[in-house]
């Protein structure tokens, strides 16, 4: 699938040294610090493209981009690939729903989601790779699981065994009761007849009447969703086989700890041998005025509306960066009320012919950014900065204080 076009970013002045980046890892409930490389790998889970793209997207992507941006800034690589799930049920439900083709929904709605992403300034992934271009690498890694006697079909559906991985639900951290809980709700089939353990993933579905399939060596089908993501991120990220482990970050929001991420965890680590991920990195959940932002409530803010209306996309970057990413938080008026408030006391602090000095300004946004992406804490310092500013202090660059905002917070002004 074709990628977005990409955003310039300014060189950071070599005057400021970079930190490690740290970041909290939902495995092991800490704070890693991601060693030193010339080469990282990272996944993040994509859209199903129905409903792009609301603000607890954009706030899941944001959150990689600034560690795709720090990391680049770093001098290294970021090797980063990004799915479509453009073939599961919820799609086709919301295709049936609202009597259109599921493709030409898919394809209008990935559309508008490249066009979100463009004007939010998120650096394109390098792979962009949709579910049904990838059936063919996602039925090698079925037959890699095969290999390893951790398939079996009811009927004609292939199952991966999650007990065989013996470390199957010590990632995600819920009590049995609630896996299976969560489960049910995010589209698992805990109730089927034929299963070995109520957990048990389904990695291909077979054909259905008058739903699409395609041709595999198991009979015409589609694919599961989890083993979609394992799949193409095992093919376009290229574990290095010196490595511990397959891949140095995996990502998404926070609602795919489980079971997406433990079942793709699982699966990878039986196909490799390898844990999948150096550091599982997630972004809480955004809500809208207190409540959970959900298609079936109808409340989801897009982007597209937001900019129609004339919201500038780097207001809603300011926005969205002045909420811990971690953290489930609210959307409301107010946040984006403060955002054109800042943003324009910003502006005008950078257009004075004398600002108050920069360098600790910056420094304050790259430490703060290092440690585990605090971007509440780097608008602090802009905020400091601004009000000297504007009380006369002297001595600083707004050119280079610009530059910086745009290369670590991708906020250009
Ligand atoms: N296609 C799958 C992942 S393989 C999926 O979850 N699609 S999605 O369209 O539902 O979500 C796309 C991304 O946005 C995922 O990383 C998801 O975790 C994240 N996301 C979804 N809703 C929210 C929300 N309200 N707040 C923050 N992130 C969200
Ligand atoms: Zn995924």
């Amino acid at each position: 699938m074709r990628s977005w076009p990409t955003v310039a970013i300014p060189d950071v002045d070599p005057k400021y040294t970079l930190p490690k980046l740290t970041l909290k890892d939902t495995l092991s409930g800490t704070k890693k610090a991601l060693p030193t490389k010339n080469l990282y790998r990272m996944y993040v889970c994509g859209i199903t493209p129905y409903d792009a793209t609301h603000l607890g997207h954009a706030a899941t992507y944001l959150t990689f981009d600034l560690i795709n941006r720090y990391l680049r800034a770093t001098g290294a690589e970021v090797r980063y690939v990004q799915n479509i799930t453009d073939i599961d049920d919820p799609l086709l439900e919301r295709a049936k729903r609202d009597g259109i083709d599921w493709e030409d929904l898919a394809h209008s709605q990935i559309e508008l989601f490249r066009s979100d992403m463009v004007n939010l300034h998120i650096l394109p992934p390098e792979s962009y790779i949709g579910a049904v271009e990838a059936i063919p690498l996602v039925t090698e890694a079925i037959e890699m699981l095969k290999e390893v006697h951790t398939i079996y079909s009811v009927d004609d559906d292939l199952y991966f065994s999650v007990r065989s991985d013996a470390e199957f639900g010590t990632r995600s951290h819920y009590s049995q009761v609630e896996m299976q809980e969560i489960f049910s709700q995010r589209g698992g089939d805990p109730d089927r007849v034929g299963k070995k353990d109520v957990l048990d993933c389904l990695v291909w579905l077979a054909a259905r009447p008058g739903e699409p399939s395609w041709p595999s060596p198991f009979g015409a089908g589609r694919p599961g969703w989890h083993i979609e993501c394992s799949a193409i991120a095992l093919a376009y990220l290229k574990p290095e086989p010196a490595d511990d482990y397959a891949i140095d970050i995996q990502g998404g929001g926070s609602d795919l700890i489980f079971p997406h991420h433990e079942m793709g965890a699982s699966q990878v680590a039986m196909m490799t041998g390898k844990p999948y991920a150096q550091t599982y990195v997630h972004a809480g959940m955004v809500g809208l005025d207190g409540e959970k932002m959900s298609k079936s409530k109808g409340n989801l803010v897009f982007v597209s509306k937001l900019v129609a209306a004339g919201v500038d996309p780097m207001v809603i970057r300011l926005a969205l960066l002045s909420a811990a990413y971690g953290r489930d938080r609210m959307w409301t008026d107010a946040v984006l009320a403060e955002a054109t408030a800042r943003m324009a006391r910003l502006q005008s602090a950078l257009s004075r012919n004398e600002v108050a000095p920069t360098k600790e300004c910056i420094a304050l946004i790259i430490a703060s950014l290092a440690d585990n992406l605090d971007s509440p804490r780097a608008i602090k310092a802009i905020d400091s900065w601004i009000e000297q500013t504007e009380s006369g202090l002297t001595g600083g660059s707004s050119g280079e204080l610009s530059r910086a905002i745009d290369t670590f917070l991708g906020i250009a002004i």
